[in-house]
């Protein structure tokens, strides 16, 4: 609300074709400062979006003017990550501008392709978690939720993807560099942040406060924003992205002027560096310290900002909780528990026991992962030292927890120390999803397997003690971005069907599509439109790899970040037995195929580069052997981002999810998948299971261990080397990785792979091995036969609806959020 005080509103934009081209040229001439005839291609692409932004904030302005009318309850989604995606596609569609600015282009010589080449994709994100806060954005918008998301700004995102010699090599995301006409700096509305110093007694000597923290070290947040718009609706929401700035006094004139260049701008560098790069390498305890740095700085400024937002119409306190409700989006945000406390206690002198109902009642947990290794603890020590008055917080709100847990279990010292909120050995550490769970009202899982697996196992204390407090929210993804703008042919041809696109936003409306199941023109239409996309693929991955693929075989992809969980390992085991039967035996049927990696893995994550580049290093053997690569390609495309998702999905036959049984939270790749009409081989993983028990067994392709007899294989000392000796058909594929078939001159370059998978095997590959080769000849056979597989593949996109954001956020707001939609009238 205080971005724009609600006041006349002035129309900027008018509603004709011809308002929008007088838009453009002033914008041309004004904000770039030349003219049509002396234009470049970047002068017209900034001129366009700008033009776009502000249709937008004309509904923005309307917007602010709505809530605060209504004085709603407002989400305030918390996250370190967002994977926006391109803007630009997106905003015509959302403006109703696609048409015009084609026509208006064309006829100008220029080509929307030039132009969307020219948008940068904000990579502030990692993979899913930073996904899907991206689509759970686009669906409060979209469904009049207020709502705003705040996070930061680095600048530098996700590192871009290169391949040397078959390894990833890292680049910097220089994502600005250009300038980014799609947000709003707002340079005089900047909130001090503190780090480190001491406290002190503000009145009396409880830790209960009020207390003084008296920062050593202060570093500015400077806020930006981005429109986030509703499709179909007037509602414009924001994205708040903080970026750190040191203050003016920060630059040392007198080491300047001594020809002391470096260490005149060090301070400055340094108060920066909070916000300078995505995930900072967190190998070394500077990097670790950094890390810590950047969620506290993202938590200060974005509660001092809540605050004052509430502030704005509202002053009673125990009111906050109806008016703010804040979602945290893993643990990466959670020092908002004490900082909302200290806020309350020591700056605006709320009692302790009323801040911790307050602070209860405001904050809802969402966790995203089962792997131990991701659930975030910090060293007390560097607590300590970094936010001293949070760690005697967090201390007091532990000592009153277990206080409660005593009373409750008297003498159950197992109870305390599996609940408290520090961990003791080997290091005294705060465990982030503790503190998350006693100051939340709210936990959920991300899809029904993973928030029962939660409850039983990783929080099972917590849900006994709490049952009341644990959901589930299935996850979910933006149809307009993953269907509509991905894949125009299949909407066009699915709005046909159905009538309009109203399934845009009501996919349930996909259902319709049954009827045609069987309709000849539908099916004929539906094999062209993945052909179509496949020759687009074809296109770009031989312009990017110099791999040319057959728009005819089956394009079998597995799209996602490199981890060892999710089991990049047993496609390349099943690669490489494709590979060994067209080798030796010339007569296999083998269906034409193209496999199509891409993703990338943490720069520190060794295991993950290595299994990398095996993939590069089948690929290169495979299609550049002629007896193999007319039925069998691979492709490895670099730098997988959010642009190349919506490149690849449309052109998927085959979907490939086949983590670990247990061991990916939800997954959202394999929605994306389905609703662009392919077809799922996966195990009874994340949210695989709804998506089988939605498209039905037969249209789903089964196997694999389920988590009970995973657990069990372990349980029961398994020896993945008896695998190996059992199937001569395994033997063979992990005779050919250790023999050199893929590394010609470096027999050894794989060792270390096939000895951690004959030796412990971590993921289970060798005892998922055989059941997933069968699965695969099944596969084949179902390829084999077109009408079968297409049949599945209409009911793929037909029967997952339900995958849609529009329902997650409807589910958040139903069982977690309890808030209401806020219609913004139309000028
Ligand atoms: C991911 C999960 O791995 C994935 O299964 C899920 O679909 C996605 O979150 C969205 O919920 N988790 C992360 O990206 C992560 O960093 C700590 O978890």
């Amino acid at each position: 609300m205080p971005e724009i005080k609600p006041g006349p509103n002035i129309r900027r934009v008018g509603t004709t074709v011809e308002d929008f081209e007088q838009n453009l040229l002033s914008n041309l001439y004004f904000q770039r400062g030349t003219t049509i005839e002396s234009a470049s291609a970047g002068d017209a692409y900034h001129t366009l979006a700008v033009t776009l932004r502000d249709r937008l904030v004309d509904r923005y302005a309307r917007t602010v003017a709505a809530h605060y009318e209504t004085n709603p309850r407002f989400v305030y989604y918390l996250s370190a990550e967002y994977m926006l995606g391109r803007q630009l596609n997106q905003n015509l569609l959302y403006t109703g501008t696609e048409q015009w600015t084609r026509e208006i282009a064309e006829s100008r010589g220029l080509s929307m392709e030039t132009l969307a080449a020219l948008d940068v994709e904000p990579g502030l994100g990692n993979g899913g978690l930073g996904r899907l806060a991206a689509c759970l954005l686009d669906s409060m918008a979209t469904l009049d939720i207020p709502a705003v998301g705040y996070g930061i700004r680095y600048d530098y995102g996700i590192f871009k993807q290169t391949f040397q010699d078959g390894e990833q090599v890292e680049r910097p995301d220089d994502w600005t560099f250009y300038g980014n006409p799609w947000e709003f700096a707002a340079s005089d509305d900047q909130h001090v942040v503190g780090f480190y110093g001491r406290t002190e007694s503000a009145n009396g000597d409880s830790q209960a406060g009020p207390r003084r923290w008296v920062p050593g070290e202060t570093v500015r947040g400077e806020p930006s924003h981005m429109l986030v718009p509703g499709y179909g609706t007037q509602t414009v929401n924001i994205v708040r992205l903080w970026r750190a700035r040191a203050s003016r006094q920060s630059f040392d004139l007198a080491r300047f002027g001594a020809g002391q260049y470096g260490e005149a701008v060090q301070h400055i560098a340094l108060s920066e560096s909070i916000s300078k790069v995505l995930y900072p390498d967190d190998s070394t305890e500077l990097g670790r310290e950094l890390r810590l740095k950047q969620q506290y700085f993202l938590v200060s400024c974005s509660l001092r900002d809540i605050i004052r937002r509430f502030r704005f119409r509202n002053q009673d306190w125990d009111t906050f909780p109806d008016k703010v409700v804040i979602q945290l989006n893993d643990t990466h945000p959670v020092l908002a528990i004490p900082e909302l406390m200290r806020l309350l206690v020591d700056e605006h002198h709320v009692d302790w026991d009323r801040a911790w109902s307050i602070t209860q009642r405001t904050f809802a947990y969402t966790c995203h992962t089962l792997l131990p290794e991701a659930l975030e603890t910090w060293p007390v020590a560097l607590l300590e030292r970094l936010l001293p008055r949070h760690m005697e917080i967090i201390y007091l709100i532990n000592h009153v927890f277990l206080r409660d847990i005593e009373i409750r279990h008297p003498d159950d010292l197992d109870a305390i120390r599996e609940l408290s909120l520090i961990q003791e050995e080997p290091e005294r550490r705060v465990r982030m999803a503790h503190l998350a769970v006693v100051g939340s009202h709210a936990v959920n899982g991300v899809a029904e397997l993973h928030s029962k697996l939660l409850a039983e196992t990783t929080l099972r204390r917590f849900a006994t003690l709490w049952p009341e407090k644990f959901h589930n929210v299935t996850n979910g993804v933006t149809p307009r971005r993953f269907v509509r703008l991905a894949n125009p042919r299949l909407s066009s041809l699915i709005s046909a069907h159905l009538g309009g696109d109203g399934w845009l936003s009501d996919l349930d409306q996909l259902a319709g599509l049954e009827a045609f199941t069987h309709d000849n023109a539908l099916r004929e239409r539906w094999r062209d439109v993945k052909r179509h996309n496949k020759e687009d693929l074809a296109a770009y991955a031989a312009k990017a790899t110099g791999v040319i693929i057959d728009p005819h075989a089956m394009c079998d992809v597995m799209i996602k970040r490199f981890h060892e969980y999710k089991r990049q390992l047993l496609k390349v085991l099943h690669v490489v037995t494709l590979y060994n039967r067209l080798k030796h035996d010339p007569s296999a049927t083998v269906a034409p195929r193209t496999v199509v990696f891409a993703g990338k893995a943490a720069p520190g994550y060794r295991a993950a580069k290595l299994i990398m580049k095996l993939v590069n290093a089948v690929a290169d053997t495979v299609n550049s052997d002629p007896a193999v690569s007319r039925l069998l390609r691979v492709v490895f495309l670099p730098d997988y981002n959010v642009t190349r998702a919506e490149l690849i999905l449309p052109a998927a036959d085959l979907s490939e999810q086949i983590s670990l049984a247990g061991k990916e939270a939800s997954g959202t790749g394999n929605m994306k998948l389905a609703l662009n009409g392919a077809v799922t081989i996966g195990t009874l993983d994340g949210a695989n299971i709804e998506i089988r028990d939605r498209v039905g067994a037969d249209n789903f392709f089964l196997f694999g261990l389920n988590v009970e007899q995973a657990v069990n294989v372990r349980a029961g000392g398994y020896s993945p080397r008896s695998y190996y000796e059992r199937d001569p058909e395994l033997r063979a594929t992990i005779d050919a990785i250790s023999g050199g078939a893929f590394s010609p001159g470096d027999r050894g370059a794989f060792t270390s792979v096939v000895d951690s998978i004959l030796g412990w095997d971590e993921y289970l590959c060798l005892a998922d091995y055989r059941s997933y080769v069968d699965c695969q000849d099944a596969v084949e056979r179902a390829w084999h036969d077109a009408g079968r597989w297409t049949t599945m593949s209409i009911l793929n996109t037909a029967r997952s609806g339900f995958f849609s954001s529009d329902r997650t956020v409807r589910d958040y707001c139903r069982g977690i959020w309890n808030v209401e939609p806020v219609r913004v009238p139309p000028e």
